[in-house]
């Protein structure tokens, strides 16, 4: 198939997850293009059977707010007609669905077919969806999908209920490569590894998010704060945002940030996540929580809110363990007891991985997504 994929290429789950699934279906033997304004960060710009097309936004004194989906729907059904793509698959309903149904007009009207697929990630749905500027227009472009999927039942849920959506929706769930994402095996070369990070009897602790509100990083702080009163340990920030000063002011008032480190924006991702013993997520919402997967699959265990999606991804007890949002005495209680009770955590590393690996690897989510695409264009979905 030739598939057009949009996405917000910075930094976010639902980037994350497009840029990914569109690396797995190039890897089987699809032609991928990506529409976006700039490059989604996490394509190398050389995987084969991967086009990346730029959208420009031209500017003019008389915009206020240059109509970026306006230009995204134009090349959208640009990139179509000289690409002869088979369908548009659209991640983050915002602006991205609204941009589809128009390219897909244009090309009706040029006597071509174009069907897209919207599938909802999150925020899209549950905040800035509802906001009553975008709430009509984004339900009227979900309910005028192809087809429409969701990371998780809780969202599927929800859009039905918030948005009144009465077309089908599919849950297809987050993914992960369980061979890039994958703990490191060898005793001696992780150890040798978390030297970098920390001394050979402290703890590893992993927060990884893009530092929005929703993700409540000062918590991660103030858990940490009160695990390395008790328990040898060094806490890890991977990426960046709006919340980072406020996290790190607080390290710092608290007097524990030479423990704390803040790596900004990385890359390789899964090398660092496999020298954790812990992940913090701490969120007040995640329809699914894409890095609790990503580190479950390196063997790393989260400490997490009981909303959203979550439960649907952390086994509370036997894959991670869910408080509730803000409880930060009780996660930081969960993750001391986990630290210091003999083959507790071992135990739990050992079911996060499986769980991972049962049920959310790419070999089996991916194939679910082609077969989706194979209903939409069979008009049977
Ligand atoms: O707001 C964010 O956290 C970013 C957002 C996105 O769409 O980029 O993340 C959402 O999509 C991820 C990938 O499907 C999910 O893993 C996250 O749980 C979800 N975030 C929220 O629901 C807050």
């Amino acid at each position: 198939m030739r598939i057009g994929i949009t996405c917000y290429p910075t930094y976010g789950g639902s980037g994350v997850v497009a840029t990914e699934l569109g690396i797995e279906l190039a890897a089987a033997g699809h032609e991928i293009h990506f529409i976006s304004y700039s490059q989604p960060f996490r394509l190398s710009g050389r995987d084969d059977g991967i086009f990346y097309h730029e959208v420009p936004v031209s500017s003019y004194p008389l915009f206020e707010f240059p109509p970026y989906d306006l230009a995204l729907a134009s090349r959208m059904a640009e990139v179509a007609e000289l690409y002869n793509l088979d369908l548009l698959h659209v991640h983050y309903a915002i602006p991205h669905s609204v941009s589809a149904l128009l390219a897909r007009q244009m090309l009706a009207a040029r006597g071509s077919r174009l069907p897209f697929v919207t599938t909802l990630h999150g925020t899209d749905i549950t905040l800035v969806g509802l906001d009553r500027s975008y709430l009509p227009i984004t339900r009227f472009s979900i309910q005028e999908s192809d087809g429409v999927t969701s990371i998780s039942n809780y969202l599927r849920e929800k859009t039905i209920a918030d948005f009144g959506i009465t077309r089908p929706i599919d849950v297809i769930p987050n993914f992960v490569n369980c061979d890039v994402y994958t703990p490191i095996l060898d005793k001696e070369k992780r150890a040798t590894s978390r030297l970098r990070l920390a001394r050979p009897d402290e703890a590893i602790l992993i927060h990884l998010s893009n530092f929005r509100p929703v993700k409540r990083v000062v918590d991660v702080v103030k858990v940490f704060a009160k695990v390395t009163k008790s328990v040898p340990a060094q806490l890890v920030l991977v990426g960046d945002g709006p919340d980072r000063s406020a996290a790190e002011w607080l390290a710092h008032d608290l007097g524990i940030h030479e423990r704390v480190h803040f790596l900004g924006k990385q890359e390789r991702i899964n090398e660092l996540l496999a020298l954790a013993d812990l992940m913090l997520l701490p969120s007040a919402l995640e329809s699914f929580g894409l890095a609790a997967l990503e580190a479950m699959a390196c063997k790393v265990p989260a400490i997490a809110t009981r909303v959203g999606g979550i439960p649907e991804v952390i086994d509370d007890g036997v894959t991670g363990l869910l408080y509730p949002i803000g409880d930060v005495e009780a996660m930081a209680a969960g993750a001391i007891d986990l630290l210091t009770t003999p083959g507790k955590l071992e135990a739990m590393r050992d079911a996060a991985r499986k769980t991972a690996r049962t049920h959310f690897c790419s070999t089996k989510i991916v194939p679910q997504y082609v077969h989706y695409y194979e209903s939409v264009l069979a008009g049977t979905n």
